[in-house]
C-alpha cells in the first residue's frame, strides 16, 4: 500500500521528545525520516532511564520508530559536507535544538534556503523567536509553567501542579507536524520552501484555550460558576485551580468505586451533562429529583453539587469502576473509568486497533509503544523499531554517493 507520504525526505535533527514526537509522526504515514545523530552518542534519550543494560532505552524506542540513523559530527567540515548534500536532496529539515545552535554549526535559515530554496525547514523551541525569553533551554515542565497549564491545573489549596500528559513536548511536535504538513501543501502552490517555528510556550497555551475563556469571563463577572469556588468560596483576580472540575458547561468530578480505600485508580469521572439530569436521576434510583426545583436546573443543582456527588458515591460504592460505568453507558452518560497504564496496555480494544503495538527490536526483544492515534480508511500506519545508533549511516552515504573508501575514511577521521 503506498503511503500519503512516500517520497518526501526528512533530516531529522531532533532529540528528546518534542522534535522525535513530530517526526515520528511523519515516518508512520511514509516518509524518509534519516535521524541525524552525533557519532559515539547519539539522541541522549538513548541512555536515559535504561532497563535492559546495553540496549536503547524505551524514551528512544517509543519516539524514534520508523526511522533511519545517520550518525555524522556535524561540527566537522567532512560532516558538513555530508550535510549538505542531504540537504540538497531532501523536503524538509526538523531540529529541535537550544536557541541558535543550528546558527552556530553554521546553518542559518538563510544558509538553509540557499542550499535548497524547495526545503522547510521546522524548528521547536521554547519560546517563539523576539519573545523576552528566547534565550532559554526548555524541557516539558518548564513549558508547562510558562504555557499557563501549571497555574491552572491541581487543587486550589495546593501548589501549582504539571499533568503527566506531555502538554510541552509531544503536543508542540504535533503542531509542528501540522505546519510541515501545511508547508508542504504550500509548496506544491508556490515551488518555495518556508521555514515553520512552533515554540513550546505558544503549544501549551493553545490547548488552555479555555483558560484564557476564563480569565475574560472571570474579569467581566467576578466569578466562575462550573469552578467548586462558586458559590461558596471566594475568586480572586486570576484563574484559579479547579480540581478536576469539568471545563466546559458540563459539571463533573472523579469518584469513588467500590476498593478505592485499598486501590488508588478505583474511580470514574462522572459528568452531569445538563440535558442527561432524567437518565441520571434514573440510573442512581432518584426520580423524586427530576423534577425537584432545588435539582431541576444546572443553575439550582450548583450550589449542592457536592453533595449530589456524594450521593452518586453512595451508589458507586458496591460497584467496580468497570461495572459503574457498564450500567451508566447505558442511560447515555458521559463517563469513563479511571485507567491505568496496566490496563491500558493490556487493552484488546487498543491493541486490535494499533494504538498498543508490540514492536519487535533488534536489541531488546519486543517493547509496547503507542501507534498512530490518527485513523486512515485507506491505510494503516506499521509501526516498526527505532533504529540503532547509526545503523543506516552506510545506506545513506551510499545513496549520496560516497563509496566504501570514502565512507572508511569519514569513519578513521570520525566524522560518521
Ligand atoms: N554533531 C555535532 N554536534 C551536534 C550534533 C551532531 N550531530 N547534534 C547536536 N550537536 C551540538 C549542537 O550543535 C549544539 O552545540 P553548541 O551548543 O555547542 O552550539 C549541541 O550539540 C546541542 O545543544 P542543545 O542546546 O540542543 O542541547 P542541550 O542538551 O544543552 O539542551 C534542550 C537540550 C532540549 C534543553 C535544548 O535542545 C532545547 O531547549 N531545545 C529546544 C526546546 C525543546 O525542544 N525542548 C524539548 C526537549 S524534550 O523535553
Amino acid at each position: 500500500m503506498t503511503k500519503p507520504l512516500e517520497g518526501i525526505k526528512i533530516i531529522d535533527f531532533t532529540h528528546v521528545q518534542a522534535g522525535p514526537a513530530c517526526t515520528q509522526l511523519l515516518a508512520w504515514f511514509g516518509a524518509d525520516v534519516i535521524k541525524v545523530e552525533r557519532p559515539g552518542s547519539g539522541d541522549v534519550t538513548r541512555n536515559q532511564l535504561r532497563d535492559i543494560p546495553d540496549a536503547d532505552a524505551l524514551y528512544f524506542t517509543m519516539l524514534n520508530s520508523n526511522k533511519k540513523s545517520l550518525t555524522l559530527d556535524t561540527k566537522k567540515p567532512e560532516g558538513k559536507e555530508v550535510l549538505e548534500k542531504l540537504i540538497r536532496e531532501s523536503d524538509v529539515l526538523v531540529e529541535n535544538f537550544g536557541p541558535g545552535a543550528l546558527d552556530r554549526m553554521g546553518f542559518s535559515w538563510e544558509r538553509l534556503n540557499e542550499l535548497n530554496p524547495k526545503m522547510i525547514v521546522a524548528s521547536v523551541k521554547g519560546f517563539s523567536d523576539g519573545h523576552h525569553y528566547d534565550d532559554l533551554k526548555v524541557y516539558e515542565n518548564v513549558a508547562q509553567c510558562a504555557g499557563g497549564a501549571a497555574s491552572t491545573t491541581g487543587f486550589w489549596d495546593g501548589p501549582p501542579t504539571i499533568s503527566a500528559a506531555a502538554l510541552g513536548d509531544s503536543n508542540t511536535g504535533m503542531h509542528l507536524a501540522i505546519g510541515i504538513l501545511t508547508a508542504l501543501l504550500g509548496r506544491d502552490k508556490t515551488g518555495k520552501g518556508q521555514k515553520v517555528a512552533v515554540s513550546m510556550q505558544d503549544s501549551v497555551l493553545n490547548l488552555c484555550r479555555v483558560k484564557l475563556r476564563d480569565q475574560q469571563r472571570l474579569e467581566r463577572v467576578g466569578y466562575l460558576e462550573e469552578y467548586p469556588q462558586y458559590p461558596h468560596g471566594e475568586f480572586s483576580d486570576v484563574v484559579p485551580r479547579g480540581g478536576n472540575a469539568g471545563g466546559g458547561g458540563q459539571p463533573g468530578w472523579v469518584l469513588k468505586c467500590k476498593g478505592w480505600e485499598t486501590d488508588p485508580n478505583a474511580y470514574i469521572y462522572f459528568t452531569i451533562q445538563g440535558h442527561a439530569w432524567e437518565p441520571i436521576c434514573k440510573a442512581l434510583g432518584k426520580p423524586e429529583w427530576i423534577d425537584d426545583p432545588s435539582y431541576k436546573t444546572a443553575e439550582a443543582r450548583q450550589p449542592h453539587i457536592f453533595d449530589i456527588f456524594k450521593t452518586i458515591e453512595a451508589w458507586l460504592a458496591d460497584k467496580t469502576k468497570f461495572e459503574a460505568v457498564d450500567i451508566l453507558r447505558k442511560f447515555d452518560i458521559p463517563c469513563a473509568p479511571v485507567l491505568t497504564m496496566k490496563e491500558l496496555a493490556n487493552d484488546p480494544s487498543l491493541r486490535a486497533s494499533g494504538t498498543i503495538v508490540e514492536v519487535p527490536h533488534k536489541k531488546r526483544g519486543s517493547y509496547l509503544t503507542v501507534g498512530s492515534p490518527i485513523k486512515f480508511s485507506d491505510m494503516k500506519p506499521e509501526v516498526t523499531a527505532s533504529p540503532l545508533l547509526g545503523e543506516h549511516t552506510d545506506e545513506v552515504l551510499l545513496g549520496l554517493g560516497y563509496s566504501r573508501q570514502d565512507i572508511f575514511n569519514l569513519r578513521e577521521i570520525k566524522a560518521v
